[in-house]
């Protein structure tokens, strides 16, 4: 079998860049390892920027995300018992972010690329990119016992942090930045209405929470727990007890709790690996790079990865032209680095480190404090938590 784009992965990379492909007539096949109900059954990230809401609707799978998102103008910060908005909207000259789920982003995705005849192979095993430092590359996978090949011009690594595409790089050439957090964030999903229209990224003295949601009768709920925590020792009265505890007494008085629908507990690391491109394999996504969720950037990066790659592809293949595939790496890198930065920022702002101690609380609130009361500090927040220019 032949392709001009082979796509590992079928999380929102791969069926971002596969549809701008399917779109342009760039023949391209998505090899995904899991099968579609696994990937679709998987809670993740629920803010976009404007730059990945325009990529859905350049893609046409907007319409939805248009429909049932939520637009929101502003967040709020607690800390020290207050409660302050960033206004987001008015700080920014008029951007905003949309609240909608990765899980309803991949979905889009999916319909439209079974609407477009884009080819996905589930549940592929194996799969394993080839002479990719070459000018012949290809990429074998085994489905149903039979090992199958597909000789292709490209391939874009979309598989994520666990994935094969960044192992299977050249080590001698491969350089990675890494910091885990001594901590994790415990999330569930209850069918309750948000305490808040908006979301609110509390500090306290017990640890960071996060209120954000998914519509109006669908909530999405944080809170920061030591890394050795087990989502079996949090019953559902725990957890709402706890965020309750961490945020304003007022703010928690109109909680309305009930039984989770989805209870895990995920790890916050940052990680960035350079380059992001091998020959004729291209890193895009969590296959490059990892932000801890505080900032909602992970997604909205690989968005951008997305829109670099994509337009270096179109130039290579209608203009055969090699400048878009060899400045891809160094221009994502220049925007991964910066949400990186702002993603650790708001990381160490918020949330209790075990050896901050009460000095170090006492910083992070004359931080907050500072941050509410200074335009350009919530100006810096707000134009880097809307996301910053492609
Ligand atoms: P993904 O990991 O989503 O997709 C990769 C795909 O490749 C998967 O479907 C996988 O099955 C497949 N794959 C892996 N190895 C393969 C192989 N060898 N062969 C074939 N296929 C293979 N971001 C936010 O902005 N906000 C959040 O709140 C947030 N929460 C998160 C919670 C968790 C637990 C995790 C892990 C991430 C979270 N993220 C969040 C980040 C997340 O949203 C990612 O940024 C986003 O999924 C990136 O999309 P992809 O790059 O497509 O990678
Ligand atoms: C979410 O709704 O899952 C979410 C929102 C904002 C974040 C992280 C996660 O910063």
């Amino acid at each position: 079998m032949r392709t001009q784009v082979v796509i590992i992965g079928s999380g929102p990379s791969g069926l971002l860049l596969g549809q701008l492909l399917t779109n342009a007539g760039i023949d391209n096949l998505i090899l995904e390892r899991s099968s579609k109900e696994h990937v679709l059954g998987r809670i993740r990230a629920g803010v976009l920027e404007e730059g990945m809401c325009a990529m859905l609707e350049e893609a046409g799978a907007g319409a939805r995300m248009r429909r049932e998102g939520l637009p929101h103008e502003g967040i709020d910060l607690t800390f020290d018992g207050r409660q302050h908005r960033i206004d987001l909207f008015n700080l920014t000259g008029g951007k905003k972010v949309m609240v909608y789920g990765q899980t309803e982003v991949t979905h889009d995705l999916m319909d439209k690329r079974e609407a477009t005849g884009g080819k996905t192979v589930y549940e592929a095993a194996n799969v394993s990119p080839r002479d990719f430092d070459g000018g012949k590359p290809y990429v074998t996978y085994e489905k149903d016992g039979v090992t199958h090949r597909v000789d292709c011009d490209f391939v874009a690594g979309c598989d994520g942090y666990h994935g094969v595409a960044r192992r299977s790089a050249p080590e001698a050439l491969l350089k990675t930045y890494e910091r885990v957090y001594p901590f994790g964030w415990l999330g569930i999903i209850a069918e309750v209405p948000p305490v808040n229209h908006e979301l609110i990224y509390a500090n306290h003295p017990r640890g960071f929470a996060l209120c954000s949601m998914r519509s109006l009768v669908r909530s999405r709920y944080y809170v920061q727990v030591p890394l050795e925590e087990r989502v079996e020792d949090w019953s559902d009265e725990r957890f709402w007890d706890e965020i309750r505890r961490r945020l304003p007494a007022e703010t928690a008085e109109k909680m309305t709790t009930g039984p989770s629908v989805e209870k895990s507990i995920a790890p916050l690391r940052s990680f960035v690996a350079e380059p992001l491109r091998f020959g004729r394999l291209f890193l895009v996504g969590d296959a490059g790079h990892i932000v801890p969720p505080t900032g909602a950037k992970g997604l909205n990066l690989a968005a951008s990865d997305v829109r670099y790659l994509f337009d270096a592809l179109l130039e290579h293949y209608r203009e055969n032209s090699q400048a878009g595939l060899d400045g891809y790496s160094e221009k994502a890198l220049r925007r991964i680095w910066k949400a990186e930065r702002f993603s650790w920022w708001m990381t160490s702002l918020m949330h209790r480190f075990h050896d901050s101690g009460d000095f170090g609380q006492k910083i992070q609130e004359a931080e907050l404090d500072y941050l509410v009361h200074s335009r350009a500090a919530s100006t810096s927040l707000a134009e880097n938590y809307v996301g910053l220019p492609y």
